[in-house]
């Protein structure tokens, strides 16, 4: 009996699940347990694997009390809530996370060491859940922590990709490929909800039905089916549901009068149409891989080939009315219906919901245009949480037909009526030259490529081509459904993520829009969950904070860490925090060892860069520093050499798009300077190159704690707002910067003296770029020597001359040094010089270190949280009872 054996032996009588609280004993039970009738495990070994799924299993049943409570009680009082529609989360590792929200961390420590194992050990087994690429996936999953953390009536919904964001090597070759076949041994954390699923219709033809109500007849359906995530709050009962869609078969699809006639062929057709939702689009070579997150993403980005995103979008919505239509006498009233739902779409992926609401307002439950319209307006919303996704990755030219054809919804899209200024921009003819990606994209097991290949570069020249000058759209072309603008058309409220950015988004991106509807723009600088980013990941740091802000409270209420300020210069807390962060330093020293090999010194400074590899964010311009560095201590004496230079370790991590060749480059490129750096005995510990493979979130949680120095340098006005740089600062790592993005705001917050600044700013940068254009930019002399040293092949045969060419103009780049990689380098390398004498100064580095943390209290994502649900979604924090 599942319930009974939950309550573990000391639970007696009457007592409730709710208010039960296990100990280590019966956690021990509840693990012995799950590991003897979770399926697919041997039972007689209690090994490592196996007790990894058993503890989650156990975790997951206190998640489940807590997630009935919340929704139950959500339902009784009829509360409004918020809906965050993101095509990504990147979770990460649940497992320790949970227990410690959970206050249980001790407990389960214990349970498993009378087990025969470590937590540190169990914790290692958990694959990371890498269903998004970077930062925008990765804020959602702390928008998920904040809200249940505040207990904000609250959902997510997502995909539940079929294989992760792919596995990164790194060869002599650069940058391999290989899929990530994150549920092979199944996801303890999810429920399979058989009893949610919604039809979701292809094709078929709309007829007018009684009483003007249009019924959308024949044509394909495909199943969604509900995969649910329960997300804990941290010292809350709360939990938020977080519901992937998975797709499947639609039973109606199966022909079994033609099976039983014999026509198998015939009764499988149907069926493999309505299975394609489950494969990524092909062309190229791998037209059956099952989804695969980087391809769909770049499908989304290119057109909409993929069912599955359709059907994402489609049930998300079916399911946000059914919910609402539960709720008793609601249903007739659907004025009432943005009073009890906000939808918070994360950047433009999930745009199509807006037809779709309207669709279901007038189609289905008989409104009119106007009704429908009002009150999709009122309760749909976008957060165009990205600037470089939002300009460059507009919807092909092809998708309005597909769309027409596939969704019915055109009708839906030609009755928004707007001014004709606004609905040129809006549905129009679009340039011919999308790229489409998702050709090379696919990734197998046996397929991993290199990166010289002639026909990926000519791919490559296509896309700096494509970046670099819009084409003016040709009115003979197909429509093209622009989602951007119909995001923001649809909604009531458009947010960019940082100061900067929204503003850039008001002022250039959507001007137009502004100039209509100023009062729809607002800012929402993002933010992090202090939980995950400073209590769970560096425990030894989060004492002393605790220790010397009074108590815990700063976990919920980072304002509490402006205290340390006043003990910056404080020895004992100095002393105390030097050797906290040296112990991080430590493992990532043995991180270092045993993942690849490197020895290098914890007392050198950390440098790190991780993020992904992208030539907006410059790796490129921190790479070609540290070759100028090499380059100087070569030409020196070893004194000479000591004197002028701390020691560093320059650690680089992040995963380049598979099809992004430039990037790639980038990657072979730092590579092959550690391979060379590092085995010059006349360098020694004095620098140390390091790429470490396959950065995701667990390997960002045991980097980010043992980093001083950190690097969040693009080009200005690129980034939209970044949000490790924040998880940096909360670590007490120093930032070198360019203002962009929230680096503005961190620095506002940290102090200008605690923040390494360098770079042209974002009002310059269309300047820059147009003398760079006219050949009237004059480079530094030591940019040029650097250039001159890598051809040289000081770093290996490798042909570098398509990264060297493109910061110069060379022919075939359409632009030259679009990043301004040349502009800023004298800059930052004198920036650099800083940072060591800085350094030199342990005293001076470790109050700057302190006042970081103390000033990243304005980047907790519960900020965030607060300002979107007092601000935009109007909603209000519901404490279970
Ligand atoms: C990213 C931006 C970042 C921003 C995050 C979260 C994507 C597509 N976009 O600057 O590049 O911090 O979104 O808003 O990951």
């Amino acid at each position: 009996n599942q319930k009974q054996h939950i309550k573990g032996a000391q639970v007696t009588g009457e007592a409730s699940l709710d208010t039960f609280v296990p100990d280590s004993a019966s956690i021990a039970s509840s693990i012995k347990y799950h590991a003897e009738f979770t399926p697919s495990f041997s039972p007689d070994h209690f090994e490592l694997p196996k007790a990894f799924y058993a503890t989650a299993e156990t975790v997951r049943d206190s998640l489940i009390i807590n997630w009935n409570a919340t929704y139950e009680y959500y339902e009784k009082i009829n509360v409004k809530q918020a809906y965050y529609l993101s095509m990504e989360f990147l979770q990460g590792r649940a497992l320790l996370n949970a227990i410690g929200n959970l206050e249980l961390t001790g407990a389960y420590a214990e349970a498993l060491k009378k087990l025969g194992h470590s937590l540190e050990d169990v914790d290692r087994e958990e694959p990371d859940a890498a269903l998004g690429n970077g930062g925008l996936g990765r804020l959602a999953s702390c928008f998920l922590d904040s809200l249940a953390t505040l207990n904000y009536p609250a959902r997510g919904y997502g995909l539940r990709y079929k294989y992760g964001l792919f596995k990164q090597h790194i060869t002599k070759d650069g940058q391999q490929e290989v899929a990530e076949n994150w549920l092979e041994m199944g996801n303890p954390w999810e429920i399979v909800r058989n009893d949610v699923s919604y039809p979701v219709k292809f094709y078929g033809e709309v007829i007018s039905g009684p009483e003007g109500v249009k019924q959308w007849v024949g044509g394909e359906n495909v199943m969604a089916v509900a995969y649910d995530v329960p997300i804990p709050g941290y010292k809350t009962k709360t939990t938020v549901n977080l519901r992937l869609w998975f797709t499947k078969v639609a039973p109606d699809q199966f022909d079994l009068r033609s099976f039983n006639a014999g026509d198998h062929a015939k009764a499988y057709a149907a069926m493999k149409n309505a299975e394609k939702p489950r494969r990524c689009r092909g062309g190229g070579r791998n037209t059956t891989t099952i989804l695969n997150l980087s391809a769909l993403y770049h499908t989304v980005c290119a057109g909409f080939q993929n069912y599955v995103y359709i059907s994402y979008m489609i049930a998300s919505l079916q399911d946000i009315i059914a919910c609402y239509e539960k709720r008793s006498g609601e249903s007739e009233n659907w004025e009432n219906f943005p009073d009890k739902v906000a939808v918070q779409m994360n950047d433009t992926h999930p745009t199509l919901c807006i037809p779709e609401l309207i669709r279901i307002l007038m189609d289905v439950k008989g409104l009119s245009w106007e009704q429908a319209w009002t009150i999709t307006q009122r309760s749909s919303l976008g957060d165009i949480s990205s600037l470089i996704q939002t300009i460059i990755d507009e919807y092909g030219a092809e998708d309005l037909e597909l769309l027409q054809e596939k969704l019915k919804q055109m009708r839906i899209l030609d009755n928004i009526e707007l001014p004709q200024s606004v609905a040129e921009l809006f549905v129009k003819p679009e340039k011919s030259s999308v790229v489409d990606s998702t050709e090379e994209d696919d990734i197998s097991d046996e397929e991993t490529k290199p990166i010289d290949e002639e026909d990926q570069l000519e791919e490559q020249d296509i896309e700096n081509k494509d970046e670099a000058t819009p084409i003016e759209p040709d009115p003979k072309l197909p429509k093209t459904v622009r989602m951007a603008n119909l995001c923001v058309a649809g909604g009531y409220a458009v947010n960019g993520v940082a100061e900067i950015h929204s503003e850039i988004v008001k002022n250039e991106v959507f001007n137009e829009f502004y100039k209509l509807w100023p009062e729809k723009f607002q800012n929402k600088t993002n933010g992090v969950t202090p939980r995950r980013w400073i209590r769970f990941c560096i425990p030894d740091l989060s004492k002393v904070i605790t220790k010397w802000t009074g108590s815990e409270d700063w976990v919920v209420n980072t304002e509490k860490l402006m205290i340390l300020r006043k003990f910056a210069d404080n020895e004992d807390l100095q002393s105390e925090w030097r050797e906290a962060k040296r112990r991080n330093k430590v493992k990532v020293a043995s991180f270092l060892r045993e993942k690849i090999g490197y020895i290098v010194n914890p007392d050198a400074m950390f440098d790190v860069q991780v993020k992904r590899i992208h030539e907006y964010m410059r790796q490129l311009l921190n790479i070609m520093g540290i070759v100028y560095r090499y380059k100087k201590m070569k030409e020196m004496s070893h004194e000479e050499r000591k004197a002028c230079f701390v020691p560093r370790v320059c650690i680089f991590g992040g995963k380049a798009f598979a099809t992004y060749i430039q990037a790639k480059r980038i990657v072979k490129f730092i590579a092959d300077v550690g391979a060379t750096v590092n085995h010059d005995p006349e360098i020694g510990d004095l620098l140390k190159v390091v790429f470490v493979p396959d950065y995701n979130v667990s390997v960002a949680e045991m980097l980010i704690p043992g980093s001083e120095l950190s690097q969040h340098i693009s080009t200005a006005g690129m980034e939209a707002s970044g949000t490790s740089n924040m998880k940096f600062a909360m670590n007490g790592c120093i930032l070198i910067g360019t203002l962009d993005g929230a680096n503005v705001e961190i620095r506002q917050k940290v102090g200008e003296d605690n923040f390494f600044l360098f770079g042209a700013k974002a009002h310059e940068i269309a300047g820059l770029r147009k003398e760079r254009a006219e050949g009237k930019f004059v480079p530094d002399p030591r940019f040029e020597e650097v250039k001159a040293y890598v051809r040289s092949g000081v770093f290996g045969p490798y042909n570098y001359e398509k990264l060297m060419g493109s910061l110069e103009g060379n022919e075939g780049y359409g632009r030259p040094d679009y990043f301004l990689v040349g502009k800023d380098f004298p800059s930052y390398i004198e920036c650099q010089e800083k940072v060591d004498e800085a350094y030199r100064d342990q005293k001076r580095w470790t109050k700057m270190s302190i006042l970081n943390t103390a000033g990243s209290y304005k980047f907790s994502s519960d900020r965030t949280i607060h300002d979107y649900a007092r601000d935009i979604w109007r909603i209000d924090p519901v404490v279970l009872p």
